[in-house]
């Protein structure tokens, strides 16, 4: 078992669900940045738009101007991803720095993103994705939730393959809470060896989210990081790449765990 990555969650937003408003001034969200590189982040994941249920989309001008500063800054000390549905932002921050491009929406939020990615030659997350945040809880209806989940993803890689992006630069991710109730990100989360044996890298995004809230009592987005850590062990236990997350450190303690159980023999003395 490889440790999966983690990919921390830089929002410099001022509404998203969690951290909105935490990181929103460019110094603000670098210093954030920089704090999840030293508590063991892999990636960061830097976004400009709040894709939580009931959002309110900013215009790309506005966008560009949250991120682009924060990319181009982190690009020099650590990998980075671009949380975002715009080819313009894309382009962008690509030619910024950015590695990664985490398009939650697989190249259905703009008719010019595939090309984009595929033109430019980094790696792209391909995200399940139904619909935009004001109106996604409308789709959160399954009757094979990881099966359609599953074949709706491979529909999306396989567009992303025909505009010419390398099978093995496309990252899948099964897009929890995305037009999901919690019976259906619990289900995703318990079968995401399917995701896995496509032979894609996965990325899971369970952080703080509400199917977490379920069970724990309905407890704010805050207190939800230990329960996000012991996702991140199942995780692990199924073959995960990279697992994003708010909490760094957290998810650092809990795959070390995850890792010292798989093979203690390779466990420092
Ligand atoms: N979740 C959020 C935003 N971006 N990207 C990927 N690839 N997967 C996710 O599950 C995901 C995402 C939800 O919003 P947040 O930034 O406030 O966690």
């Amino acid at each position: 078992m490889e440790r999966p990555l983690v990919m921390g969650v830089l929002n410099v937003t001022p509404d998203s669900f969690s951290d909105g408003g935490r990181w929103a001034s460019t110094e603000q969200a670098i210093a954030h940045g920089l704090e999840l590189v030293a508590q063991g982040a892999d990636i960061i994941d830097i976004g400009g738009e709040s894709t939580r249920p009931g959002a309110v989309r900013p215009d790309a001008k506005e966008e560009l101007a949250r991120v682009l500063p924060v990319v181009e800054a982190l690009s020099a000390e650590v990998v980075v991803s671009v949380d975002t549905m715009r080819a313009e932002i894309a382009g962008a921050t690509i030619a910024a720095g950015a590695q990664i491009i985490n398009d939650v929406s697989g190249g259905l939020g703009d008719s010019g993103m595939l090309r984009m990615v595929a033109d430019a030659g980094v790696d792209y997350v391909c995200q399940h994705w139904r619909g935009h945040g004001a109106v996604m809880d409308n789709f959160a209806s399954y009757a094979d939730v990881v099966t359609e989940v599953l074949t709706e993803t491979m529909g999306r890689v396989e567009a992303a393959v025909a505009a010419g992006i390398a099978p093995e630069r496309i990252i899948i991710d099964p897009g929890l809470g995305f037009a999901k109730k919690a019976v259906h990100d619990w289900t995703l989360v318990g079968s995401l060896h399917r995701f896995v044996a496509t032979g894609h890298r996965v990325l899971v995004g369970a952080s703080r989210k509400r199917f977490l809230g379920a069970v724990l009592g309905g407890r704010a987005p805050d207190g939800r990081d230990v329960a996000t850590a012991a996702v991140s062990v199942l995780c692990a236990r199924q073959g995960v790449w990279a697992v994003r997350a708010h909490d760094v450190l957290a998810q650092r303690d809990a795959l070390a765990v995850a890792m010292a159980v798989d093979d203690p023999m390779a466990l420092p003395v």
